[in-house]
């Protein structure tokens, strides 16, 4: 890779990781409510398993959100206006942080239903391969889903059709406070993934280059018609499960030991190693984040919520 794909690959990183810091700020201030789940310690999960799609491709994932809308494209103004719940977010504040949605950029949400986005993908890449058009669903979900009955079917039938999708399982090892091996009879989210006769992989999820290199064949099989390829991405969320959740089944050394291996400096590292990038680089990708955010929350202040009237339009049923 080229060094200015690395610190882009940096940029976006950081950019995620900023959002949510904001994000708990206007949490706690209370300009933020409901359910909201940060992403923070998994932003090389996201960035490397969509690092090789097109803008025409698919991405679709869970509630733990905000990463996925800001790496595939989306505003941060709007992110955050959404957020707030006001009328200039990108569902106009009717959605959410766990409902972020975009078709513009083709995020296709934000779930809150464990596994409830995995159909959907499938779905999605059924009408694909139907309308025979070019593209590829990359599908987010975490070790909980891989429980869920739905999924089973949604794994089952895109290998059975050979569907264009790239599973990515986010093993962050909790759902919510239950560990993966108080609630999976099988520990290798991998190993129970190949029932379904499908390329897998376990990745280190917090390392960019392991995740963009998978999904770098995952992509290039679904593209070639190969059907679907599914990578357990082991991985860590520094936060508790939501901003209401304190963690205490969580070790202080085991949270300290995955923020040891942070993705953010590791990366650093090699950019710094191999091409002898200098700390100013680095300095102007935090400074153009920070920008980028103060602007992001400025324009979420300064918005509204919908007015009333205009609540119940886009409304499907009476
Ligand atoms: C079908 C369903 N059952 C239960 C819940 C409640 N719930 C919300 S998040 C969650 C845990 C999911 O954990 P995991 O899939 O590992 O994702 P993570 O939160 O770790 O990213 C549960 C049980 C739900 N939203 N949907
Ligand atoms: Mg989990």
């Amino acid at each position: 890779m080229k060094k200015s794909e690395l610190l882009h690959a940096y940029y976006l990183m950081r950019l995620a990781r900023g959002f949510e810091a904001r994000v708990a700020e206007q949490y706690l201030k209370g300009r933020i409510g409901g359910f909201c789940h940060l992403y923070s310690g998994e932003e090389a999960v996201a960035v490397g398993a969509m690092w090789h799609l097109r803008k025409e491709d698919y991405v679709i994932g869970s509630y733990r959100d905000h990463a996925y809308y800001l790496i595939r494209g989306g505003d941060p103004r709007r992110a955050m206006a959404e957020l707030f719940g006001h009328e200039d977010g990108c569902c106009k504040g009717k959605g959410g942080s766990m409902h972020l949605f975009d078709r513009g950029i083709n995020f296709l949400g934000g779930y809150a239903i464990v596994a409830g986005m995995c159909p959907i993908a499938a779905g999605l890449a059924k009408a694909a391969a139907y309308r025979k058009e070019d593209r590829v669903v990359v599908c987010f979900f975490g070790d909980g889903a891989t429980n869920q009955g739905v999924y089973h079917e949604a794994l089952n039938m895109a290998s059975l059709y050979k569907l264009p999708v790239v599973w990515v399982c986010e093993n962050n090892y909790y759902a919510i406070g239950t560990s993966v091996p108080r609630s999976s009879a099988r520990e290798s989210l991998a190993a129970k993934a190949t029932a379904y006769d499908m390329p897998v992989s376990t990745v280190d999820g917090m390392d960019f280059l392991k995740m963009q290199s998978a999904a770098g064949r995952a992509v290039a099989a679904a593209r070639a018609g190969k059907g679907p390829s599914f990578i357990e991405a082991k991985c860590y969320r520094y936060r508790g499960h939501s901003m209401s959740d304190p963690g205490t089944y969580r070790s202080k050394e085991e949270v300290e030991y995955w923020k040891s291996r942070d993705p953010l400096p590791h990366l650093k590292r090699i950019i710094q190693d191999d091409f002898e990038a200098g700390e100013e680089e680095f300095a102007a990708i935090d400074a153009r984040v920070a920008r980028e955010l103060d602007e992001a929350v400025r324009f979420a202040e300064a918005g509204r919520e919908l007015p009333p009237e205009k609540r119940l339009e886009d409304v499907y049923a009476e």
